[in-house]
């Protein structure tokens, strides 16, 4: 699948001044450190559009950009990229503050197509992802799970972790989670279709009667 068009980066620390349109939204998120930033930069073959960290606590504002897949009639649509939660090393005010920006996002946005729930193949489902998870379930948005850096394990040990987390009860009813790696792009035609069938696809033609 290809991407025909890319914006720059818009950084906002409070989601009601995000890019007008009302474009359909595709939020990204996981805890600190996992790889947000990275997947979404070779996601989009964009490397240098979204800084990245090996210190965790890099991202510290909602992050817009509007992509257009390339398929004919394809729907543009917002990918966003979100500070990681379960950071440790940071004031007890930043993280406060940070909680309540990526909190007021979830609750009052009212754009969100999809939410790409991502987690580290080598430690999925810590307790601040089930966390998480319990807060974004009722909202009732599309969760699509992503395992990252599966190039940290052989091919067996990420597919048996994908295995472990996909039977896993939090995760009941939610599509089986993508293997994903910013390394090696492993996932990333995976992630980009469930991206296109949930926010991008044009709508079907209305059935006329006669
Ligand atoms: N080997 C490998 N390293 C990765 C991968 N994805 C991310 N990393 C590394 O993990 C570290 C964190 O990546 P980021 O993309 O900044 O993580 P983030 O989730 O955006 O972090 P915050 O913005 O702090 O929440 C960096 O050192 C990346 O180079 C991957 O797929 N494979
Ligand atoms: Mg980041």
């Amino acid at each position: 699948m290809k991407i025909c068009e890319v914006s720059e980066l818009t950084k906002v620390s409070d989601h009601r001044q995000k890019p007008a349109g009302g474009l359909t939204e595709v939020a990204f998120v996981g805890r600190s450190n996992v790889g947000k930033s990275s997947l979404l930069g070779a996601l989009l073959m964009r490397w240098k559009l979204f800084p990245t960290s090996s210190t965790p606590g890099k991202t510290r504002t909602l992050g817009f950009v509007r992509v257009k897949l390339a398929s004919a009639a394809s729907r543009a649509f917002h990918v966003v990229d979100l500070p990681g939660y379960g950071f440790a090393n940071v004031p007890v005010a930043v993280k406060e503050q940070w909680g309540r920006m990526v909190e007021a996002y979830f609750q009052e946005g009212t754009d969100l197509g999809l939410v790409v729930f991502i987690m580290d193949v080598r430690h999925p489902l810590t307790a601040s992802d089930r966390e998480l998870l319990a807060w974004i379930r009722p909202t009732g948005v599309p969760i699509q799970p992503v395992l990252t850096k599966a190039d940290k394990l052989s091919s067996t040990a990420a597919v048996e972790s994908l295995k472990a987390v996909h039977a896993d009860p939090d995760l009941a009813g939610f599509p089986a989670p993508v293997l994903f790696s910013a390394k090696t792009r492993q996932g990333r035609n995976e992630l980009l279709h469930a991206i296109w069938e949930h926010v991008a696809r044009p709508p079907l033609p209305a059935i006329r009667h006669p």
